[in-house]
């Protein structure tokens, strides 16, 4: 992992995962295709959010390690359901076979489904909060971001997309809905349980909106110009679907310039925190010069 990247936050978010997924493991072939998936590597991005913007306002990271690894989960569920043939059907993620690949679509189907609901059922069991409303708010926020305001919607525009003119609104509304509001629910997520006030949470989200929108275009960048090996998935998949992306509307370089200049909009945003941004910026500018 680059330097800027908290390579602690996420080995304790791994430990999280393998120490709050379900010990039952009957019938064995749904836990077999949720842990494939769960366990399959990735930067594990979205929970680090909720850790390092918890950690701004003095929370330790066990504090919120129950949400953070709820999000991986919902994240999972998104990645197997975005895979299926019916979807973008692609047959490689994290460098491994996609779930249907290996598990079948109707395996595949159900574990999206058991993760998403296992992220709820963890939240709502394990996680713990100065003021249980605010494990209640964090639960709506992540239900909002994840239906059909947020991730579903953005996905159906992006599908309905596919092989069509689109234009630069429609390409920020696709992406707004289908990556952003997740990665701005994550920050949200950790902040809230660690207390934050209105006027910090909005600094937070400012901050993270414009980290999703740098998020979703270097990743259609990377399609673009990334290697498939060190990506783990096939570059060129959007091309291939004729998908609405940021360098197909704007051009490459134009994209690379709004990559460059969202990341440092993100890094602004942080300015008027009283806590220490310093790990969030640093995960800005991961996410402008990653290449995975
Ligand atoms: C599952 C809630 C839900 C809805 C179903 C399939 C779908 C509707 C939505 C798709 C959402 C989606 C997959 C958006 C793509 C987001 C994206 C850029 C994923 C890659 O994220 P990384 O780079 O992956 O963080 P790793 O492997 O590092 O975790």
């Amino acid at each position: 992992m680059p330097s800027k990247y908290p390579e602690n936050t996420r080995l304790l978010i791994e430990e999280g995962l393998r120490k709050y997924f379900p010990k039952t493991r009957r019938p064995k072939e749904i836990y077999e295709a949720m842990s494939y998936s769960l366990f399959s590597g990735g930067k594990r991005f979205r929970a680090v959010l909720v850790v390092e913007s918890a950690r701004v306002f003095g929370r330790d990271p066990e504090f919120v390690l129950p949400t953070a690894c709820a999000v991986e989960y919902i994240h999972t569920y998104s990645l197997i359901h975005d895979d299926l043939p019916a979807i973008d059907n692609d047959y490689l993620r994290r460098g491994k076979p996609a779930c249907h690949t290996v598990y079948g679509e109707d395996v595949a189907i159900l574990a999206g489904d058991a993760l998403y609901s296992e992220a709820f059922r963890l939240i709502s069991g394990v996680q713990e909060a100065d003021d249980p409303r605010r494990i209640i708010w964090v639960i709506n926020e992540l239900a909002t971001a994840s239906g059909v305001a947020g991730m579903v919607g953005g996905q159906v525009v992006d599908i309905k997309s596919e092989g069509v003119d689109v234009d630069a609104e429609t390409l920020d509304f696709i992406h707004e809905k289908k990556t952003g509001e997740f990665i701005k629910a994550s920050v949200r997520a950790g902040a809230i349980l660690a207390g934050a006030t209105e006027a910090e949470l909005d600094l937070l989200t400012d901050y993270a909106k414009y980290l999703g929108l740098a998020f979703q275009i270097t990743d259609d960048i990377l399609d673009e110009i990334g290697d498939t090996a060190v990506l783990g998935k096939t570059v060129g998949s959007d091309k291939r679907q004729e998908k609405a992306t940021y360098p197909k509307v704007h051009g490459l370089e134009a994209a690379k310039e709004m990559a460059k200049l969202t990341t440092g909009n993100a890094r602004d945003m942080l300015k008027g925190l009283n806590g220490d941004g310093s790990v969030l910026a640093g995960l800005a500018d991961f996410v402008y010069e990653r290449n995975y």
